[in-house]
């Protein structure tokens, strides 16, 4: 075909090899095309459009898993909404486990998708993390507190549905204040958010998670501090 550019493999013998000008994916055994056998082209598919890198499932490894195929495209030609003089590139997704080709899947991609890894889920599931660990200096549920010592105030803050502890926290004008704050969820994506309003703070802490917010105490008045993340149904009250 025309404007080979990347070729990536299966667990069956099989070579992919995406071509640019044809804007096609063509599967080819790597036996037979050595023996210059004339029928070495097993499948082609048409992709959309212009395929530059593809990339198989496990290809880079020496355990391919003969499943899945990347098609890695530089031209969308009006599959997506046209949202300025740059159009989103394309990556589609292609079934490579039988004897045909199936695109099977198509969505748009920033650009220009340079390279791509299948990892299975089975290997990921152990690594990824439900919760941050809790660090040794985190803020305990039960155990918040308010040190002073002159002007430096450090407030050992929680978070958990749907309250922070303390909720609420006096200080004077041209305080040194530090919150600690952490997050005491223990469930996966329970994020919060903390607002303070009038300091020009809004940082997001994830379960497990402990942060430093530092500010300066402003003129004397009200300054609520809530929730900025959507976290549950009572987030309104956070
Ligand atoms: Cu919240």
């Amino acid at each position: 075909g025309l404007g080979p550019l990347h070729t990536t493999f299966d667990n069956r013998g099989n070579a992919y090899t995406s071509l640019f000008i044809d804007s096609q994916i063509v599967k080819w055994n790597i036996d037979k095309a050595i023996k210059g056998d004339p029928s070495y082209i097993v499948d082609r598919v048409d992709v959309h459009y212009n395929v530059g890198h593809t990339k198989a499932a496990g290809a880079d490894t020496s355990y391919p898993s003969g499943d899945w195929l990347i098609s890695l495209n530089k031209l969308s030609k009006g599959m997506y909404l046209p949202v300025g003089p740059a159009m989103p590139e394309s990556q589609e997704l292609v079934d490579i486990s039988g004897d045909k080709m199936k695109v099977v899947a198509a969505f748009p991609s920033l650009p220009e998708p340079h390279d791509a890894v299948f990892i299975s889920r089975q290997v990921l599931a152990e690594k990824v993390a439900q919760t941050y660990e809790i660090e040794p200096t985190a803020t305990k549920l039960g155990q918040e507190k308010i040190v002073r010592d002159g002007k430096k105030v450090d407030v050992y803050m929680t978070c958990i549905r749907s309250k922070f502890v303390p909720e609420q926290v006096e200080v004077h004008e041209g305080d040194e204040v530090n919150i600690h704050l952490t997050n005491v969820e223990t469930v996966r994506d329970m994020t919060h958010g903390f607002a303070l309003a009038d300091h020009g703070i809004n940082i997001a802490v994830d379960p497990g998670q402990t942060q430093v917010v530092p500010f300066i105490a402003g003129k004397p008045g009200t300054y609520w501090y809530y929730c900025t993340w959507f976290c549950h149904a009572l987030h309104l009250e956070m």
